[in-house]
């Protein structure tokens, strides 16, 4: 039995620690939802919001992760990052569909991740991965080599249907310009699949078709903190991760899906410009 405090703990005291600490940050959030949220400034674009609560839930993750892991790496949305001696990476998104928050819509997320390595998705290594919606309790946790789950409950993609049955998950960017480009890509795909969900959550999207509650997602413009912890419960669950053309996942292309379906879902993306 290693110790956290250990240069090399075990997954299972790393997850143990995540799950800690994203109960913890949940709590907080789902209170702060309890009273009035306002945005407390805007990044990349006029809809690219923050609330305080990001920033609040951001910071105590991260006091948590440098009390118990100290020369461990921190790369969060809100804060940026911090380098470490371990060789280990905390990535972490406090709040995942911010706007959900904001709105009061119970679809969102804390998400951390513990990588080794860099936070960059081309040479990294996903160990575990902890996501917890703080509205609805869910909560997916995945360690690699050792399975995903919802709850206790192990997750496992089922057999993916055709493409023209499926049901695919996306989202848009806080771009304008993008984002008109990308809904007409979605026009043109609609009639060529079963529908599309929007919910707004990148690392619930990820969960989520883990659970078979969709049969494929994709997105651009994610960053490493929207897919790390999500990411690994995909492939936990036998799932893939990807880029176009067989890149890493990346700002640029993230799709995930069934090995099955993957070639489908490509020709799609293809065809229809997106
Ligand atoms: C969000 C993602 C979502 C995407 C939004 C945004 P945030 O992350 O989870 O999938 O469509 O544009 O990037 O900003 O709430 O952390």
């Amino acid at each position: 039995m290693t110790s956290l405090a250990s240069a090399r703990p075990s997954d299972s005291d790393l997850l143990a620690l995540a799950l800690d600490i994203a109960s913890e940050a949940g709590r907080m959030i789902a209170a702060a939802r309890e009273g009035t949220v306002t945005v407390a400034d805007r990044k990349s674009s006029v809809t690219d919001v923050v609330t305080q609560v990001d920033r609040d839930a951001e910071e105590l993750i991260r006091r948590r992760i440098a009390e118990a892991r100290p020369d461990d790496a921190f790369f969060g949305e809100e804060s940026g990052g911090d380098d470490g001696t371990s060789g280990l990476t905390w990535v972490v998104d406090p709040i995942d569909g911010t706007v959900n928050f904001l709105y009061g819509i119970p679809h969102y997320a804390v998400s951390i991740a513990v990588v080794e390595g860099p936070a960059d998705p081309a040479n990294w290594v996903e160990r575990v991965g902890v996501v917890l919606n703080p509205a609805t309790g869910e909560t997916f946790t995945a360690v690699r080599g050792g399975g995903a789950f919802l709850g206790d409950r192990p997750l496992r993609l089922p057999t993916p249907p055709a493409l023209d049955q499926a049901l695919v998950a996306t989202g848009f960017a806080y771009d304008a310009e993008l984002r008109g480009r990308q809904g007409a890509a979605v026009a043109r795909m609609l009639p060529r699949v079963r529908d599309i969900r929007r919910l707004g959550t990148a690392s619930l999207d990820l969960c989520n078709l883990a659970a078979g509650r969709v049969d494929a997602y994709f997105e651009r413009t994610l960053n490493p903190w929207d897919h790390a912890a999500g990411g690994l419960v995909v492939t936990e669950a036998g799932g893939v991760v990807v880029g176009r053309a067989g890149a890493a996942p990346s700002r640029d292309f993230l799709i995930a899906v069934h090995p099955e379906l993957l070639a489908a879902v490509e020709d799609l993306l293809d065809d229809t410009g997106a």
